[in-house]
């Protein structure tokens, strides 16, 4: 398509809302922390300093190195990273990399306990899209990094147990050999849900997420959080501080919002159609 074409296309769709039914889009799949739930500084850092404790190996991760560490995505992955490229030689408990697995079993129980008691909701505007795509007659899908317990105890404590099975697909943790950047999750939930890349759409918060869903073809729409703010997030649909709600206007961070001031199934489909089309 040419910039004339891409120029007169974005025009109607700016004015026009497209028909479900007319909308090659097909399914929403979401990435979850940082996504759906700020769950990395007061969920996931706070569980792994809760494991550090109960295990007496004296590490603790402030806000700033859990920041560095989110470089690498997973649980357990992350523990070894941190081994690596952040302790001394002398540092280190000696055993420790044999241990990680079940440190990481403990520290998913302190992060689902941490859920339980609703400490960690779910962000603005995600309520709210997730029940306007069921009724529209979306498919959902999930497709994350983090260990499956952590996936339901979240939908379970924000959107109530019934909300699992909202979801065809939850694709999560060690499900697949490479976890993001890597396609692998991405591939692997269109491949169960028989969809192809162009009939979907992603939402993540960071550039591994972004890396994963460009590798497997998706276009994504990213919402940023403290973690995540100065990203490359070069290729993404739209990139917006938050999906927002009536009354809780998003900030358009890059890319063309249509003139929404929050993200709704419209804007979904606008985006999606707009990208797609600049594709073809
Ligand atoms: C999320 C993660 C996860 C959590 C920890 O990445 O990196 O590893 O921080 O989860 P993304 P586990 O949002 O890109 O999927 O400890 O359960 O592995
Ligand atoms: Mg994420």
């Amino acid at each position: 398509m040419n910039t004339q074409t891409t120029a007169a296309h974005v025009a109607n769709t700016k004015q026009a809302t497209i028909r479900t039914e007319d909308s090659k889009l097909k399914a929403l799949i979401f990435d979850v922390d940082g996504t759906l739930s700020d769950t990395e500084r007061d969920g996931h850092r706070v569980a792994f300093n809760r494991a550090f404790d109960e295990y007496g190996i004296g590490w603790h991760w402030s806000v700033e190195t859990y920041g560095k560490l989110l470089e690498v995505t997973g649980g357990k992955e992350r523990m070894q990273f941190y081994v690596e490229k952040f302790l001394h030689d002398s540092n280190v408990p000696d055993g420790i990399m044999e241990r990680i697995p079940e440190l990481h079993q403990a520290k998913t129980r302190h992060y689902t306990e941490l859920l339980s008691t609703g400490a960690i909701p779910l962000r603005p505007g995600v309520e709210r899209l997730i029940n306007e795509a069921r009724q529209r007659g979306f498919r959902l899908a999930i497709a994350t990094t983090t260990t499956p317990e952590n996936v339901t105890a979240l939908l379970t404590h924000t959107l109530g147990a019934d909300s699992i099975s909202w979801f065809e697909v939850i694709a999560a943790g060690d499900i697949v050999p490479a976890k993001k950047p890597a396609p692998d999750i991405y591939d692997y939930t269109l491949r169960e849900m028989k969809l192809s890349a162009d009939e979907c759409i992603a939402f993540e918060d960071s550039a591994n997420g972004l890396l994963s869903t460009s590798g497997a073809g998706l276009n994504t729409i990213i919402t940023i959080n403290d973690y995540t703010r100065n990203h490359d997030f070069s290729g993404a649909c739209i990139v917006l501080d938050q999906m927002g709600d009536p009354g809780d206007p998003f900030t358009v961070i890059a890319g063309e919002a249509y003139d929404a001031s929050y993200l709704d199934c419209d804007l979904v489909m606008k985006l999606h159609q707009q990208t797609i089309s600049n594709q073809a």
